[in-house]
């Protein structure tokens, strides 16, 4: 995979997403990140039994039956134990959060900055926009209390939605791959195609109460979405203000992704609490940045930043654009 095609450049221009096939080595890129999240859900367990939450720690079990496991008996996701960002209110200086090595080497990866080079040319910005999504068959998670699987579907947004005003102008772009194979059941992205030629639409905050943020559905074309199901090594690039959502997982088996996002370097990531850093640079080679532990520092140094900032309700930083449309 090198530079995108004409043909693709202009089926993203035209729909505002684009699936791509084999774009990078999955055993090179993606077989690491799951050595290392087999650590982080080690520390998650050990974390749980010693704190009487857990009855085992379940080593016997792969990675998708013990992380299921642990959200059954536990009633919780532990979603922060594994993403590679913060939240965005109330962080500690303690709360866990995953920087490792295979993560940030999947960041840069060249295939994939090729692919993004294509699209806003060749200073690439590491957007800090970026988390990990782990969602197990639906089938076998305990519910919330308005009734929902405790994780599942992702409601219809667009992510220039979900990064602050500032980033009015960026020209930001989601890369989007799966970690296990994600065919339709197992509830990969669906899109709708061209809905990022509107506006920026209107983000309600708690939607019909269901605790998600989302566009009201009079406001795109629903009926119009398409599924985007994804194997190891495809990934797919959508435009920030393509509507877009997840399936739900009715297969058997884990739906593990990863979420990126890129912008040109200068521009205004939406989130500049949050550290980014050069992904590629043709004019300056020097300050493209690969170092995995530095970039692991600069978010427990932002950690520290966050425990002083955006608790108890208070918003000192603003991360998004949603409304109470209630
Ligand atoms: O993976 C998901 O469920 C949602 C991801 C998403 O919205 C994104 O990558 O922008
Ligand atoms: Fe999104």
């Amino acid at each position: 995979m090198s530079k995108l095609t004409e043909k693709q450049l202009d089926y993203f221009e035209e729909f505002g997403f684009l699936p791509l096939k084999n774009v990078f080595d999955p055993q090179k890129i993606l077989d690491p990140i799951i050595d290392e999240y087999h650590s982080v859900l080690d520390n998650l367990c050990s974390d749980l039994v010693k704190e009487n939450r857990l009855s085992s720690s379940y080593e016997q079990l792969n990675f998708g039956e013990r992380i299921t496991r642990v959200m059954q008996e536990t009633g919780e996701v532990h979603a922060q134990y594994f993403d590679f960002s913060l939240p965005f209110q109330g962080v500690k200086k303690d709360t866990p959060m995953w920087f490792g090595e295979a993560v940030f080497r999947s960041l840069v990866c060249e295939e994939i900055l090729d692919v993004v080079e294509s699209i806003i040319g060749p200073e690439i910005y590491s957007n800090p926009v970026q988390h990990v999504r782990i969602k197990p068959p639906e089938k076998l998670l305990p519910k919330n209390e308005i009734g929902q699987p405790i994780i599942g579907a992702t409601a219809y947004h667009q992510d220039a939605g979900v990064v602050n005003e500032k980033a009015q102008e960026t020209e930001m772009l989601t890369v989007w791959f799966p970690i296990f194979d994600a065919p339709v059941e197992a509830g990969p992205l669906k899109v709708v195609p061209g809905s990022h030629k509107g506006e920026i639409l209107r983000h309600c905050a708690n939607y019909k109460n269901l605790g998600l943020t989302q566009i009201p559905e009079h406001l795109f074309d629903e009926e119009g979405a398409v599924p985007v199901p994804l194997n190891r090594g495809d990934l797919v690039i959508l435009n920030k203000k393509t509507v877009h959502a997840s399936l739900s997982n009715v297969s058997d088996n884990i739906r593990w992704s990863f979420d990126l996002r890129y912008n040109p370097t200068g521009q205004d990531t939406g989130r500049e609490v949050f550290p980014g850093f050069v992904a590629r640079s043709r004019k300056n080679l020097s300050s493209e940045f690969r170092d995995a532990k530095k970039w692991k520092s600069l978010w427990e140094e932002t950690r520290v930043k966050m425990s002083e900032i955006n608790q108890d309700g208070m918003t000192d930083f603003n991360f998004n654009q949603s409304v109470d449309c209630a």
